[in-house]
């Protein structure tokens, strides 16, 4: 019987995550800055670190805190973003004990709801009749998530924070340096880390106003100097019911928690408090930041993000693919996905490789991204495409600072080099964009033998 009591304890327990925490992530909106990345799927769904998607990071970081109900907020439902879920995360999170699910709601038209979502607080507003239903569950608290972060984090200590300090609302924080600030919502705490002034994206001299002396979070005298702002990382811990408050009653009209729903509730008096995270994060929603990011983690010998972590691994899709396989080449600081082919003579640098991409003889690559293929192809399917060109590198071919989308097929003794050193391009009838000076290669696009980008 002893253990019986136990067991109800337990299940009645407040600080049990997986009963009381809905997560909820921001998968995107219209999804312009990683654009052409986004043209045809959803934000979430984006291929990252060679085998991994975007949302992988999040819902793993979830589970990994115990937090086992999560819904993806998106603008469109894409067939990859839903397959990707169920696949990589059902079979595990949703046993019927648990009562555990990863699932997307997408922006969809009903006789209450708008077209497409006008922010993230109208995200969450518009689905807040199912969050309702969670609430009635048993959940207590939202931990709001945004899609394109790349970070290791430990929900746990954030959701037990807050609950402690009994905040309406936790933003996870951390410093950062002038530079950077102006692209965050900024915010002063007092000694016991409530906020008590916020600023979203501000520049100038309001941007200026912000600086604060960050040794109050920890920092020595020298970083305080180098990052003398406090940055919300767009992360929340909130009440269930001040989100519903907020949301309906106070704010109905406010489409963003940044520039709308956070200050307003500081405003209104509403107890706002900072949680302060000192490790690696990054935003990685823009083509720049993306590409940067996953170059980075080739760094070595230790890289400031790894998807191997033994307390805290990243998931994924299991997809059963056969091992890598190089022949005679050069490969340096490099992730290969599963799956790959490198035929011989080829030089790869600084570079990942992602699942099944096909590299053929004598390539060279340097700083590039090339994300590989969704299935490999048999001989029948290739004759279709005109000179049965086949997916990924073909032989002699020169690729350098470029993120090549999926299932591309880049001919033999093209050079996709940006040799103008272009800033700024839209070519998408050619088949790629540049922005930031980086070629971005839209997926699935063809390029013949000898192109020279
Ligand atoms: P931003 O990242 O600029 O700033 P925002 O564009 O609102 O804010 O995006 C937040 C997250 O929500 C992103 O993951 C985005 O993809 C997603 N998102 C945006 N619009 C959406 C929509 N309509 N539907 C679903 N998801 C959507 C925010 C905060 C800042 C903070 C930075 C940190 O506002 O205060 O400093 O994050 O990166
Ligand atoms: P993305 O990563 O760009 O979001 P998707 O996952 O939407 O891509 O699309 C790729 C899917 O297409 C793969 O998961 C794969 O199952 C499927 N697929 C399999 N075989 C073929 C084929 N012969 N032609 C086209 N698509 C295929």
């Amino acid at each position: 019987r002893r253990s019986q009591r136990a067991t109800t304890t337990k299940r009645r327990c407040p600080q049990d995550m997986s009963k009381t925490v809905l997560g909820i992530i921001l998968g995107g909106g219209a999804g312009s800055r990683l654009y052409p990345l986004t043209k045809k799927r959803a934000k979430p769904a984006v291929p990252l670190g060679a085998n991994y998607r975007l949302i992988d990071i999040p819902v793993s970081n979830c589970i990994n805190s115990n937090v086992n109900k999560i819904y993806c907020l998106t603008q469109f439902n894409s067939a990859s973003l839903n397959r990707h879920l169920s696949q990589a995360y059902n079979a595990n999170v949703g046993g019927y004990s648990s009562r555990g699910f990863v699932e997307v709601l997408a922006a969809s038209q009903s006789p209450i709801q708008k077209k497409w979502f006008q922010g993230t607080a109208d995200a969450v507003r518009q689905y807040l009749w199912l969050f309702e239903n969670s609430m009635r569950e048993g959940v207590e608290d939202f931990l709001i998530l945004a899609g394109d972060h790349l970070y290791r984090m430990n929900y746990q200590d954030f959701l037990l924070k807050h609950r402690k300090t009994g905040a309406d609302i936790t933003v996870a924080a951390l410093p950062s340096d002038e530079k950077k600030a102006t692209a965050f919502g900024l915010m002063k705490i007092d000694g016991s880390g409530r906020i008590v002034d916020f600023a979203e994206k501000p520049t100038g001299d309001a941007l200026r106003a912000m600086r604060v002396d960050t040794t109050i979070l920890g920092l020595d005298a020298e970083r305080a100097k180098e990052e003398p702002y406090i940055a919300s990382m767009g992360i929340y811990v909130a009440k269930a019911s001040a989100i519903r408050d907020l949301l309906l009653k106070h704010f109905p009209e406010a489409n963003d928690f940044g520039s709308e729903v956070i200050p307003g509730a500081k405003d209104m008096g509403m107890h706002i408090q900072a949680y302060l995270y000192d490790g690696y994060w990054e935003d990685i929603g823009t083509v720049e930041a993306f590409y940067e990011a996953n170059l980075a983690l080739t760094d070595s010998p230790t890289p400031k993000f790894s998807f191997y972590d033994r307390d805290a691994p990243i998931y994924t899709m299991s997809r059963f693919l056969p091992p890598s396989k190089v022949q005679d080449s050069e490969v340096n600081n490099t992730i290969l996905g599963d799956g790959c082919v490198i035929r011989a003579g080829s030089k790869i640098n600084h570079s990942v490789i992602g699942l099944r991409a096909l590299i053929n003889e004598n390539c060279t690559v340097d700083d590039a991204l090339i994300m590989g293929a969704d299935y490999y192809e048999t001989l029948e399917e290739c004759a279709l495409v005109p000179g049965c060109l086949p997916m990924g590198l073909g032989a002699n071919t020169t690729v350098r600072k470029c993120i090549i989308d999926k299932n591309a097929r880049i001919g033999s003794n093209c050079k996709i080099i940006n040799s103008a050193n272009v800033q700024e391009a839209n070519k998408e009838e050619d088949g790629y964009v540049i922005k930031d000076g980086i070629i971005v290669v839209i997926k699935g696009t063809t390029f013949p033998d000898g192109t020279v980008i």
